[in-house]
């Protein structure tokens, strides 16, 4: 696998090879309803579970049947006030909640409906991603999956764009407890603007988001926008326009994504795969075929690294659910036939029942000019992170080693076990309390980097 017992380790690039896949999920997220005439379904999940139990893909992964999060997990990121709000407000008792809905950014005018079990959704998403990341922290695999996670738009103190909890920030600063440095990917056509804003002053996340920027929710993630104070040069946004075609989508994500790997190095990577940047989608613009999308997996995949893959937006949700199928297989390096099998669902995928989607005949609003453009401002951005001091990466610092010791500790005490019976889960709890060395030099600390002398020079 990845990373070094090595001094002069790089991260090395493979075309395949077989890594351990665990797949969080809990049977109940798939039954809340934001509304009749609400985007969100989050239905899809459900759809795509059914999609990977009958492509039998569920043999071939660890499947765990997640816990839901609590307020105390939640609060690694979230004030008190605004998960104790969510944790009251109910479609019943809303109007006794006037200033704080509007305060907190939730009701019937806003994008975030009060909807019924609201809360124990935000508890289901979010405690799916939180096990992924124990998981990977423990070495027991090396990607986790959670298609109900992703909820990349929620702030500290407010709900954004369909999203209430930030499951992918707590799940960062749940592998901030191992790894010296997580990168972030975000290939959701909206900006990840709740992950970037939490991670915004600091050198130990990198985020790359690639998004539709331009008269477009939520309006964030512009190519100058690279992070403040330690964090400057650390976030990383590539704003494009309508009608991304794949081949243009590789032609920015692979040449990132490799200057990425070599100046950040990271111990662990968060893929957010919204499935809104597909061709078709009902609130996206651009134009990519699963393949495409699915090929920003692959390529991430290639660099053996603990990743944690999450869902996020997607509006079409036939399309939602081939998408985290085939990428559930592309993340197993197992074919999949374009076939859709029998399933509950099976009339969704009508008339063709294929897997794979025909990208429409429209024009890349993207010029080769503006991604040519994007491409060299980003690598120049990155290319000037090889120097700075910041990037002297410390590994996982001394005192944090010791409350990361005491958080695991406690996390073991809290875990319970869930029961096994929901659709062919197992417990996504702790069953023992190794955590794995993997990445660790002998000292015990993290993986150096390749051009660490040229660094101190
Ligand atoms: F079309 C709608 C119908 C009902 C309710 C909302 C919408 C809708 C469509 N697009 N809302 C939006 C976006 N909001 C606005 C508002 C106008 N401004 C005042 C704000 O344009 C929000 C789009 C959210 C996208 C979420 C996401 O796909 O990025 C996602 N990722 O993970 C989970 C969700
Ligand atoms: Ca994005």
């Amino acid at each position: 696998m990845t990373t070094s017992s090595s001094a002069t380790t790089t991260l090395s690039k493979s075309s395949s090879s077989k890594q351990r896949v665990s797949y969080f999920y809990q049977p109940d997220v798939g039954h809340f309803y934001y509304g009749p005439s609400h985007p969100m379904k989050p239905h899809r999940i459900k759809m795509a579970h059914h999609l990977i139990l009958t492509y039998g893909l569920y043999r071939q992964m660890e499947c765990y049947r997640s816990h839901p999060a609590t307020p105390d997990e939640m609060s690694a990121f979230h004030s008190e006030d605004y998960i104790q709000f969510l944790g009251k407000v109910t479609p019943d008792n809303l109007r006794g909640y006037g200033n704080q809905m509007q305060k907190f950014n939730v009701g019937e005018y806003t994008d975030c409906p009060v909807f019924d079990g609201l809360y124990e959704f935000t508890q289901l998403y979010t405690g799916a991603s939180l096990d992924g990341a124990v998981k990977l922290n423990r070495g027991d695999c090396d990607i986790a999956i959670n298609w109900s996670g992703g909820l990349h738009h929620a702030k500290k103190s407010e709900a954004s764009g369909f999203c209430y909890i930030n499951d992918i920030v707590l799940a960062i600063l749940e592998l901030l407890k191992v790894h010296a440095r997580v990168l972030y990917i975000d290939i959701d056509v909206h900006h990840g603007d709740g992950v970037e804003e939490a991670f915004y002053c600091t050198d130990r996340v990198m985020t790359f988001s690639l998004h539709k920027y331009g008269d477009f929710f939520p309006g964030t993630g512009h190519i100058k926008d690279t992070g403040a104070k330690e964090g400057t040069g650390f976030s990383v946004n590539a704003p494009l326009t309508s009608g991304m075609t794949d081949e243009a989508y590789k032609r920015i994500f692979k040449p990132v994504m490799d200057k990425i790997m070599e100046v950040f190095q990271p111990g662990a990577i968060v893929l957010q795969c919204g499935a809104d940047s597909l061709t078709g989608d009902r609130l996206g613009c651009f134009n990519l075929s699963l393949k495409g999308h699915a090929e920003c997996v692959r390529y991430t995949k290639s660099f053996n690294v603990p990743t944690l893959v999450l869902g996020g937006g997607g509006y079409t949700i036939r399309n939602v659910a081939r998408c985290w199928a085939y990428e559930t297989s592309v993340c197993l390096d197992v074919d999949l036939p374009n076939e859709i099998p029998y399933n509950d669902y099976f009339e969704y995928y009508a008339p063709d029942f294929q897997l794979h989607l025909t990208p429409e005949q429209r024009e890349n609003m993207n010029t080769e000019a503006s991604l040519e453009s994007v491409r060299v401002d980003l690598l120049t951005q990155l290319m000037s992170l090889k120097g700075a001091p910041s990037v002297q990466m410390a590994e996982v610092p001394p005192d944090f080693e010791i409350i990361k010791e005491d958080a695991v500790a406690e996390k073991e005490r809290r875990s319970t076990k869930e029961d096994r019976s929901g659709e062919g889960m197992n417990d996504g709890g702790a069953e023992d309390d190794t955590r794995s060395d993997r990445g660790k030099t002998k000292d015990g600390r993290g993986e150096k980097r390749e051009h660490e002398a040229e660094l101190a020079g």
